[in-house]
């Protein structure tokens, strides 16, 4: 493990690759891993870029990093879901590829299959991310696609969020039902090509004009990814909001919130591990049919569970 992460520390990507593969299985290895490098992150801006499927959040994330190493900056990148059938959207390594940095030094990629088979996504994710931190990039991005409880994870991960939308999507009205609209520090309208940008535009305004006074508005930048239009302007509006942070003295309050959002959800996954370990598979399944068959109900069920640890 030392030589492991001696040859991390001296910026060896093929060590950063296997650690990153160890906190992915959700091994004590990995953990141990995400321990001893977790001095050495926190000073990375991390960003995360969540929108609906397809909405451009992939080639937004190359054209950005394209971007960053424009200005000399390096970048870390995370996918967490690889790219469904179904939005059209491209796996992000194409992405890469077609912005030429997939043999950039100053650029490593990540893809994350597991969605965390025991406390979720979260957990997993966060380690990932602060092993990232903790090999120096200045900046790592976290592309995640918008299903429900996954943008709000993603706020709770990176110092700065961007929700993308689309034009002619309705997506005003989504954003607006799942609140997303909250956890945005910054509104992108992507796919400026498309007719209607500059409609969107005005009903994302409408809607920040109702959000209580005092409160920060985040910008809304427009972008055509596919032809890194506005990347540039979406680059600044990070360094903005970096700025903000720092100013507002808000930047310790995130990092607050942020570590908040770590620790809850990795004792989540601890307290989960320990109920299978604890639970024999036969008990489990004989506890589920109970709920199943309406002798009982799910909540005291689950706390039957929970109290086999916590007093065990
Ligand atoms: N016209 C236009 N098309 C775009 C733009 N940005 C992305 N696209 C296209 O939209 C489709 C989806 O793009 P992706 O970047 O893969 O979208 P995504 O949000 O990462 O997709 P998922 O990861 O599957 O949710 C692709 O066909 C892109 O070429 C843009 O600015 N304008
Ligand atoms: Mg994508």
């Amino acid at each position: 493990m030392h030589d492991l992460i001696q040859r991390f520390l001296n910026g060896e990507r093929r060590a950063l690759a296997r650690i990153i593969s160890r906190v992915e299985s959700e091994s004590p290895e990995g953990r141990d891993y995400v321990r001893a490098l977790f001095p050495h992150s926190g000073k990375a801006h991390t960003v995360g870029i969540t929108g609906s499927a397809g909405s451009g959040k992939s080639t937004l994330t190359g054209a950005l990093a394209a971007e960053y190493r424009k200005r000399g900056k390096t970048v870390g990148i995370v996918a967490v879901d690889p790219s469904s059938p179904y939005s059209h959207g491209a796996i992000l390594g194409d992405r890469i590829r077609m912005q030429d940095l997939a043999l950039d030094e100053g650029v490593y990629m990540r893809s994350m299959a597991n969605r965390g088979a025991l406390g979720g996504l979260a957990p997993t994710l966060d380690g990932v991310v602060s092993v990232m931190d903790a090999f120096g990039f200045d900046y790592v991005l976290i592309e995640t696609v918008g299903a429900g409880q996954d943008e709000v994870e993603i706020a709770g991960t990176a110092l700065t969020t961007i929700v993308v939308n689309n034009p002619g999507t309705g997506d005003d009205i989504q954003a607006m039902k799942a609140g997303i609209i909250e956890i945005a520090d910054i509104l992108v309208v992507n796919k400026a090509d498309h007719p209607g940008a500059d409609v969107l535009v005005s009903q994302l305004q409408g809607l920040l004009s109702l959000a209580p006074a005092g409160t920060r508005r985040p910008p809304i930048v427009k972008t055509t990814a596919l032809k890194a239009e506005g990347v540039d302007k979406l680059a600044d509006a990070i360094d903005e909001h970096r700025e903000f942070l720092k100013a507002s003295g808000t930047l310790e309050d995130e990092r607050a919130a942020d570590a908040r959002h770590q620790v809850l959800s990795m004792a989540r996954s601890i307290l989960l591990e320990r109920i299978r370990e604890s639970t024999p598979a036969a008990e489990l399944d004989a506890l589920v049919r109970r709920v199943a068959a309406r002798d009982i109900d799910p909540y005291s069920a689950a706390e039957e569970l929970a109290s086999a640890v916590s007093h065990g």
